[in-house]
């Protein structure tokens, strides 16, 4: 099979099903609902989308605890609905990519269960069940601790042995060590592709092969452990085994999800004559305002780390033959409006959001929107601890009473950080639920819904719904975003992003102003006879932006 590499010229929305619409009014999303908005979607200009876990599953983590690979979670629909989905999607020229979560399933899956019950079974062996230790098996098999903090190993009840779970409880680690659990996974991407689907968002995929010492490691603030089960021995092997017993038998593509990758081990992932994955996300600009790459401990946001973050990736990928993804928001980050040196103030909320649009949208690579985020969506007005549903939030928020050192420092950021802010409710107008439902949905609505809402900012030429609309337009009509170089004009400015898109005689620039005060921009004087594509001001003749203010610029020599 050749493949068309049709992800380049993907511009993806993400639907994060249980927040997206609710076509029979009990408060949770659904496929129908999805369905039902396919003009909206096809009107916003995408052409494919990456769809969040829709399989059966108990919900411990909306979805990303699989139960069952083979069928819907009843009140999403039905495998039926599905199907429709895919054709009605096609039939509109809009592509369909799933969420892969195949580093665990569900402790509810029928593999973990006839483990449980049967430790003879040849199940146990899809799974990591280890002895614990010390007297009568107190302590965990080693001292990891996973990613929704805590240890890694939960005990089998009644019996010396622990399992392991680098997320929830609910979500063992599936052995990849065996070949058994390779064929099951090739089954369900067979499945699907044959379905019809065009490709997978492989979820923590880098965390699928484990060192197999499973001994102590150093102990850390967070991910005790993380040299055994990130980018184990065997990955690169796995991804490629997938790539040519299945991928390459379908016009498909693969986009990872690599948390904490550097850009060398990305590499090793994407480029194309490894045949492993086309794309991978990474979070080091997501990570600009943290430490340690934990989102918890917050630190002031800096353009310029920021830009060093695109300048690595887009260079680095660029000289490997690699692509990228970009993106500023998913269901796991907090809404990108208000970050990222954006604003929330009446007055400039709009034009920063434009700003931060133009500046990552147009950068080598495939752009990603998440729902809600062309609309300038923001996070939840959360008050308790009770108003939010994420298993990540609990956990952390159990530490957080529970280990005194760490209090002070997620008292401010739990709220602030909580996964829960990207998934209220899709606001499509202004009535009690937002549109979104007519009965109360099953995590609250934000307030702002009669200002945000995806039914004002379609009638509302400046809206940022119809920016992103015009963005769109823009990666479509102009080939030099496809292929151009990636040039940071301005790495040492504190308040200004430039950078050019460039190839030959085309040349595509992006200048945007990252504060809130006005400032002088020299380098303009070097466009001036540059063409305006694209601004998020009326009037721009002058060689100072305002506040942030962005302008896209254009030439091509003849
Ligand atoms: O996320 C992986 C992941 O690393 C995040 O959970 C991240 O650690 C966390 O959001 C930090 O706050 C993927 C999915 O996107 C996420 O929704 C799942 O919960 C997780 O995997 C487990 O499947």
């Amino acid at each position: 099979m050749n493949h068309t590499n049709w992800y380049k010229d993907a511009i993806i929305y993400q639907i994060y099903p249980r927040s997206f619409c609710d076509s029979n009014n009990d408060g949770m999303g659904d496929i129908q609902g999805i369905i039902s908005k396919i003009s909206y979607l096809k009107s916003l200009g995408i052409n494919c989308i990456w769809l969040s876990p829709v399989y059966d599953s108990p919900q411990e983590d909306n979805g990303y605890d699989i139960s069952d690979y083979y069928s819907i979670y009843k009140p999403f629909g039905t495998m039926d609905d599905l199907k429709e989905l895919i054709n009605k999607l096609h039939e509109n020229g809009i592509k369909l990519i799933m969420d892969l979560v195949v580093n665990h399933t569900s402790s509810e899956h029928k593999w973990f269960q006839e483990a449980l019950k049967d430790p003879s079974s040849k199940y146990r062996n899809y799974y990591y069940f280890k002895e614990g230790k010390g007297k009568n098996f107190k302590r965990p098999p080693n001292n990891w601790s996973g990613f929704f903090g805590g240890s890694t190993w939960e005990r089998v009840k009644d019996t010396p042995y622990y399992y392991l779970h680098l997320f929830a409880k609910g979500q063992p680690d599936l052995n990849w060590e065996n070949e058994e659990v390779r064929k099951e996974v090739k089954n369900i991407l067979k499945y699907y592709l044959d379905l019809g689907v065009d490709g997978f968002r492989c979820d923590v995929i880098t965390l699928i092969s484990k060192k197999q010492d499973f001994k102590n490691r150093p102990a850390k603030l967070a991910l005790t452990g993380k040299d055994a089960y990130v980018n184990g021995p065997r990955l690169h092997e796995f991804l490629h085994e997938l790539y040519l017993d299945v991928y390459s038998n379908y016009d498909c593509m693969t986009v990872g999800e690599t948390v904490l990758s550097t850009l060398q081990e990305a590499k090793d992932l994407v480029i194309p004559s490894r045949e492993e994955l086309s794309m991978v996300f990474n979070f080091d600009h997501t990570n600009v305002d943290n430490f340690f790459g934990v989102k918890w401990i917050e630190r002031k946001f800096s353009l310029k780390r920021f830009k060093k973050t695109y300048r690595k990736w887009q260079n680095g990928m660029y000289e490997c033959g690699g692509w990228n993804s970009l993106f500023i928001e998913n269901h796991d980050q907090r809404r990108s409006t208000g970050r990222f040196n954006t604003s929330l103030e009446k007055e400039y909320k709009d034009i920063s959001s434009k700003m931060l649009a133009s500046t990552y949208f147009l950068m080598q690579g495939t752009p990603f929107i998440y729902q809600g985020q062309e609309l300038g969506m923001t996070n939840g007005d959360f008050k308790t601890i009770d108003d939010f549903k994420d298993v990540e939030t609990h956990n952390i928020d159990k530490m957080r009473k529970e280990v005194p050192i760490l209090t002070p420092i997620l008292n401010k950021s739990l709220f602030r950080e909580s996964r829960d802010n990207a998934r209220t409710p899709m606001q499509w107008d202004d009535t009690e639920f937002g549109g979104f439902s007519s009965n109360a949905p099953w995590i609250q609505v934000n307030k702002n819904k009669s200002e945000i809402n995806a039914k004002k900012e379609e009638t509302e030429p400046s809206s940022l719904l119809n920016y992103y609309k015009k963005l769109i337009e823009l990666r479509k009509k102009y080939d030099v975003l496809k292929t151009g170089k990636y040039i940071d004009l301005l790495p040492h400015s504190n308040h200004i992003f430039a950078y050019s898109r460039k190839e030959n005689s085309r040349d595509l620039i992006v200048i945007s102003n990252f504060s809130k005060k006005s400032i002088k921009c020299k380098l303009l004087n070097k466009y001036q006879n540059y063409q305006l594509l694209l601004s998020n001001y009326e009037d721009n003749n002058s060689i100072t932006l305002k506040p942030y203010e962005t302008r896209i610029l254009y030439k091509e020599e003849r």
